[in-house]
């Protein structure tokens, strides 16, 4: 018999509850208390109007035990969901609930997860530590770069721009999020050719490179695509994982391939821009570290894209840290053994942002730029170089300016687009 709130217990004391933490704005005429029970109702195991129920049913019920401001948190047994089924939770926390009239605005902020649930899934095959030992890089951030113009480009002159800006000191280089085969462009020719052009890096270099190529497709092309690059020695794959749908990347990942997944998040934005309505990039990168990217972009805080960086240090911290603590927008979570995932900063950036962005986001960072590079005026070895010139003048705690005067390529950098210098004033060019 389900009575008017009975879906709230503010005294319950979550144990082996998956958690739930929305904001809402109960519709007009409706209290924060009332928006709060509907809430839970649609998301676990009510509807509308009472339904002849059995009592047993009533334990699987969730439960609203805090009401602060326009915050709620939503404990839910863990009982209610099928565990290690990505599409499964969503569809209870984050299905109905956003369209139902007892709310003018829901967003999902954050969820944590119980021990039962998160060992149900694989996560990261490598992590932060997998991935460094794989490119032999100890301490620094990794610089990366993304072949511009994003679309167009023939293969073989998509593969030498790879090639320039492997040996100009990029570590990885990435495919952008919308090539996938195109006619100008064929996955089959750009992963051999750019391969090919890796090994050439390497030996060239003496390091250690990567190329993250998209696999983005249907799921079985996803695998066939996937099988390719291992086939040809590749380390990486790069999936966009939002457009691509979680069953799929879950597939990706538990298809056993050894190589490292790196994940795009375009179309996040749909979701989680709107600061009032929708699901935060920390849901969605929760799900991506439970599912099991080893690398994963959460923006810049400072770039050509939305995002402040407080907002992109919690994120960092969410999928690095083995422990996180709540905050304001994040609840508190252990993860156990699910490995870190390396956080990708990219977006606008330029060498001249390093300082900002390794302050901010720590030395266990991505540092991608593509028209930061590509767009220098000696053009993308000349980029690359700048970029980790401007690496290495951090991590040796010199000032921007001070290192560009023996560093040509870093010194035009900073001529054409500006620099933060050690006191993050930012230099504008
Ligand atoms: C960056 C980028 C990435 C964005 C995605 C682009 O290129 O390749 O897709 O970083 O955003 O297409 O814009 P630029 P996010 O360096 O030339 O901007 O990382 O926030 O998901
Ligand atoms: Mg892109």
């Amino acid at each position: 018999m389900v009575t008017k709130f009975d879906f709230i217990d503010l005294k319950y004391n979550p144990k082996n509850d998956l958690i739930c933490l929305f904001k809402i704005k109960p519709a007009r005429g409706l209290d924060m208390k009332k928006a709060a029970n509907t809430v839970a109702l649609e998301s676990s195991t009510g509807t509308w109007t009472k339904v002849p129920g059995k009592d047993y049913v009533e334990k699987l019920r969730a439960k609203v035990f805090s009401i602060k401001k326009d915050h709620i948190k939503v404990a839910y047994p863990q009982e209610l969901f099928e565990y290690d089924n990505v599409p499964n939770i969503l569809s209870s926390v984050a299905g109905n609930i956003f369209g139902m009239k007892a709310v003018k605005a829901i967003r999902l902020e954050d969820i944590s997860f119980p021990k039962k649930i998160l060992r149900s899934f694989d996560g990261p095959k490598y992590g932060v530590k997998g991935i460094r030992k794989i490119l032999k890089i100890k301490r620094r951030p990794l610089v990366g770069t993304i072949i511009k113009p994003k679309l167009g480009l023939k293969t073989r002159h998509h593969a030498e721009s790879a090639y320039e800006s492997w040996v100009g000191g990029c570590d990885v280089t990435k495919d952008d999020e919308n090539l996938a085969s195109q006619k100008f462009n064929t996955f089959e020719e750009r992963v051999s050719r750019s391969l090919e052009k890796l090994h050439d890096a390497e030996r060239e270099t003496k390091e250690k490179k990567g190329y993250l190529i998209n696999v983005t497709a249907e799921t079985k092309e996803m695998i066939k695509r996937a099988q390719l690059v291992e086939n040809l020695g590749g380390k990486y794959i790069m999936v966009d994982i939002i457009t691509s749908g979680w069953a799929a990347v879950q597939t990706l990942r538990e298809a056993g391939f050894k190589m490292a997944i790196h994940a795009h998040r375009a179309m996040h934005a749909a979701f989680d821009r709107n600061p009032n309505h929708g699901i935060s990039m920390m849901v969605l990168a929760d799900f991506a570290r439970l599912v099991g990217v080893d690398q994963l972009h959460i923006g810049t805080g400072i770039g050509k894209l939305e995002g402040d960086i407080e907002d992109i240090e919690e994120l960092s911290e969410e999928i690095s840290l083995k422990e996180v603590k709540a905050t304001q927008k994040r609840l508190a979570q252990k993860w156990g053994k699910i490995k870190s995932v390396f956080p990708v900063s990219s977006g606008g950036l330029h060498p001249g942002h390093v300082p900002f962005l390794v302050k901010h986001l720590g030395r266990d960072v991505i540092l991608q730029m593509g028209g930061g590079i590509h767009g220098h005026p000696l053009g993308t070895r000349a980029g690359a170089m700048a970029a980790k010139q401007a690496v290495d003048a951090v991590m040796n705690d010199i000032d921007l300016k001070e290192y560009a005067k023996d560093h040509k390529e870093l010194r035009l950098a900073n001529e054409k687009w500006g620099y933060f210098d050690k006191r993050l004033k930012y230099h504008k060019p």
